[in-house]
């Protein structure tokens, strides 16, 4: 009797000729065992159940589609990008030790003013053995002709300019110390007939032989002192002898 109330229970009844009932259980509302007392033939087939739970995606088809072909060529280089911002400005340095550094600085300048006093004494020790006069100009010559853009650059060299007679006692001395025809430091390349000295300026004295210059054969922007100390316009690219001067 316990069993019988605890437990949820289909009592059967097939037919009216059932001589007893059967308790089923009731879990699914079916009988899972129907006993009767006689046999019944099966009824017709029921309506067919609602459709199933969708399926999962198959796999794809072995179609006509050939494989996947190799990677192609890589393409060209692209163009450069824009440079990008300008970085965060960085932290300050540490403070130097300045106390060193003067001290380096000051014993710099020492062997500066040092080194000074002995080149002024070279210096004058070489311009007095070359004949240097006070208040004169000293010039100089290595003996040898060349073009005038030469000497231009030998002058310079020697922290020089080429000779260049602004008075008569100048031309003279030039004239005394040269053994040949020399160059002048005065030029009309800039302007023709416009004669100026190349350290700049035109030129305030000219000592020009007589008919000179005339630009012979369009094509004298130079100028030469002769062995009697007149002056001729002449070719740049002539090669007379390199005189150069020093500043009074
Ligand atoms: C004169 C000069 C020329 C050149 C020639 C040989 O005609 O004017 O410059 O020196 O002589
Ligand atoms: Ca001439």
């Amino acid at each position: 009797m316990f069993l019988f109330l605890s437990l949820p229970v289909l009592l059967c009844v097939v037919t009216p000729s059932c001589s007893e009932t059967k308790a089923c259980e009731d879990a699914q509302k079916t009988c899972s065992v129907v006993t009767c007392g006689i046999p019944v033939t099966n009824g017709t087939p029921g309506r067919d159940g609602r459709d199933g739970a969708k399926g999962e995606k198959g796999e794809p088809g072995q179609g006509l589609r050939g494989l996947q072909g190799p990677p192609g060529k890589m393409g060209p280089q692209g163009n450069i990008g824009n440079p990008g911002l300008p970085g965060p400005k960085g932290h300050k340095g540490d403070c130097g030790d300045s106390s060193v550094v003067e001290a380096k600085l000051a014993n710099l300048e020492g062997q500066i003013r040092s080194l000074e006093s002995q080149l002024d004494h070279i210096k004058k020790s070489q311009s007095f053995s070359l004949g240097k006069k006070s208040g004169k100009k000293l010039y100089v010559t290595n003996g040898e002709e060349m073009p005038f853009s030469k000497v231009k650059a030998l002058c310079a060299e020697l922290g020089a300019t080429v000779a260049t007679p602004k008075n008569a006692e100048e031309n003279k001395a030039i004239q005394d110390m040269a053994s040949d025809i020399a160059f002048l430091g005065i030029t009309d390349e800039v302007t023709e007939g416009q004669f100026m000295y190349v350290t700049g300026g035109r030129i305030g004295y000219s000592n020009w032989r007589k008919d000179e210059p005339n630009n012979q054969g369009s094509g004298e922007d130079c100028v030469h002192l002769r062995r009697d100390g007149l002056w001729n316009d002449i070719s740049c690219s002539s090669s007379f002898l390199a005189i150069c001067e020093f500043p009074a």
